[in-house]
């Protein structure tokens, strides 16, 4: 009897502990895996400006435009308390390679490079990408698969091109002889304002000779003075890629006894300063503007590729352009 009666009180217990809950669980035991995995993490947190690293492969310091170019990527960086590490190619693709390999060595959050030519760049993009750091192409473009790319932040140079070709049109409206100074061979700027240039110039203007200047007043000078020597006072007026070359080519006409402006029309791109006060002073007839401060505008595209966010393929800079009649008025008020 006491047996059975040992049984019935076991039974009603578990019964009793089954209904308030105690029972046994019915899902399998979590496996050891299961119970290591660490809690879904929560959403990635969002950088801002103070903690975002940037690194910046400039290419060099050739022109007024590129001078103004680094004072406003390094000036916002200060503005908005962005980590910035630049560094100057001096021209050189090499040096550019370096420096953006140093920035993937010290896992910087993003690149920014504008490359000095258009070729050569996929070996590196793609080194970035491997480490997880985006590439955002400033000021000119690379010839490079677009998954290489986070954007282009730049202008549309073959739209400067035409524009300075409408300008030329009217400024020869008889036709004319013309020479070229063309800026640094394989950049995205030369390239395209020479093609652009071409789509618009009026077919009674011929081209008698078109050599590179590099984007420096130095060179600049130096073709004129060779363009001078060789065709004279045949030459009607100037085509120069930018404001720099204008510049240089303003001194040759000058030591070559004629009057830029005048004898030698010219037509350039860029608009700093510097072309502002060769209108002033009736040497130079127009600039095309070519807007170089991308500082702000770099810095919230980064931010966005850093955390994420869509941004298009390509936003382009807003541009004018400058003639002489109001130059006075508007050179106090150019940043570059
Ligand atoms: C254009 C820029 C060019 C400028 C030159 O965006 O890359 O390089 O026109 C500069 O003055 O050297």
């Amino acid at each position: 009897m006491k047996g059975s009666k040992v049984l019935l009180v076991v039974v009603i217990l578990a019964t009793l502990a089954a209904l308030v809950g105690c029972a046994a669980p019915t899902a399998a035991p979590a496996t050891s895996e299961e119970a290591a995995a660490p809690a879904a993490p929560a959403e990635q947190a969002k950088k801002t400006y103070k903690d975002l690293v940037v690194g910046y492969a400039q290419l060099g310091a050739e022109s007024e435009w590129r001078t103004a170019n680094t004072a406003s990527v390094q000036q916002a960086a200060e503005e908005l308390g962005v980590t910035l590490k630049f560094s100057d190619a001096q021209q050189k693709q090499e040096n550019q390679i370096k420096a953006i390999r140093s920035f993937i060595a010290q896992g910087v959050d993003v690149i920014g490079v504008p490359p000095v030519v258009t070729t050569g760049w996929e070996t590196v993009f793609q080194e970035a990408k491997d480490a997880g750091i985006p590439i955002i192409l400033v000021d000119r473009r690379a010839d490079v698969p677009e998954d290489l790319y986070a954007t282009y932040l730049g202008s549309d140079f073959v739209e400067e091109g035409r524009k300075a070709g409408n300008e030329m049109n009217k400024l020869l409206p008889e036709g004319g002889k013309i020479v070229e100074l063309v800026g640094t061979v394989g950049s995205a700027p030369a390239t395209d304002r020479f093609s652009g240039f071409r789509e618009t110039m009026n077919p009674n203007i011929e081209i008698i000779d078109s050599q590179s200047g590099d984007f420096t007043r130095a060179k600049g000078k130096e073709v004129m003075e060779a363009f001078l020597k060789k065709y004279g006072a045949e030459i009607t007026a100037l085509y120069a890629h930018n404001d720099d070359m204008a510049l240089g080519a303003i001194q040759a006409i000058e030591e070559f006894g004629l009057k830029p402006g005048t004898d030698i029309k010219i037509v350039s791109i860029d608009a700093v300063r510097g072309a502002f006060q060769a209108m002033v002073d009736g040497k130079l007839n127009v600039t095309v503007e070519c807007n170089p401060l991308l500082g702000p505008q770099f810095y919230d595209l980064a931010l966005k590729v850093v955390n994420g966010e869509e941004v298009p393929k390509w936003v382009p800079s807003e541009e004018s352009v400058y003639y002489p009649d109001n130059a006075a008025e508007i050179l106090p008020t150019r940043q570059y």
